[in-house]
């Protein structure tokens, strides 16, 4: 097949670009990465010098394609469908692109800073690091609140990139520092979890959800 995809299906950086390929019902062959598996970080790494997934490598084209959102610019061009994940129109394209670089700068990354810091040993765990991140969660939601009354998706009426880097990072988001209050915030992400590409996702990784670092009590 011409494409693969390497990946972890809990990973969420990974949904981004699952969601873009179950839109448009893009055939590819799924790599299923375990980095804690030496032989296969050791492997990996020679594809992705900071071990990180997701990867896609085009073999028609001899095209190795790393970040999820340069893999999605990637897929719009190369497998269009009828989800046009980064839309014709500049102003529209360069919507999609800022959504997309917020949802993973300021939603995404303080997320994935408190789950980190549960993997750690409590010894070397960054508690005022983490109420850093959650307050930039509770910023954005705020932002998101205010930007996505009225509209459906990101852009509006139509789904795109924007909305596929938003699923993994609400849905990881609420599960660190609740949604909560943010009524229109959690309808979109429940309009998010409604959508067919999502749903899959959501069920392919479920065999692995016990891996995720739920808070430990406090004692
Ligand atoms: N900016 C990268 C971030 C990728 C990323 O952080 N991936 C995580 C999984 S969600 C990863 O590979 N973690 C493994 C590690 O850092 O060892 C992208 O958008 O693809």
């Amino acid at each position: 097949m011409a494409l693969a995809l390497y990946f972890h299906p809990l990973a969420s950086f990974c949904w981004k670009v699952l969601i873009a390929l179950y839109e448009n019902d893009t055939a590819f062959t799924p790599h299923i990465v375990d980095l804690l598996n030496e032989r296969e970080r050791a492997a990996f790494l020679k594809i992705s010098p900071f071990g990180k997934f997701p990867v896609i490598h085009d073999d028609e084209r001899g095209h190795t394609v790393l970040e999820s959102t340069i893999i999605i610019d990637y897929l719009a061009r190369r497998f269009p469908g009828p989800t046009a994940l980064l839309p014709e129109d500049p102003d529209r394209a360069l919507s999609a692109r800022y959504w997309d670089r917020f949802y993973d700068f300021y939603v995404h990354e303080p997320m994935q800073k408190v789950v980190a810091d549960r993997r750690r040993d409590p010894s070397t765990r960054d508690p005022f690091g983490v109420e850093q991140a959650k307050a930039q969660l509770e910023t954005s939601y705020a932002i998101i609140e205010r930007e996505m009354a009225g509209k459906i998706w990101a852009l509006g009426d139509e789904l795109s990139l924007a909305d596929c880097s938003a699923l993994p990072a609400l849905y990881y988001g609420d599960r660190v520092h609740p949604i909560g209050a943010h009524t229109v915030t959690a309808a979109y992400l429940e309009r998010l979890l409604a959508r067919p590409s999502v749903s899959r996702v959501l069920r392919e990784a479920t065999p692995y959800f016990h891996l995720f670092p739920e808070e430990t009590p406090k004692t």
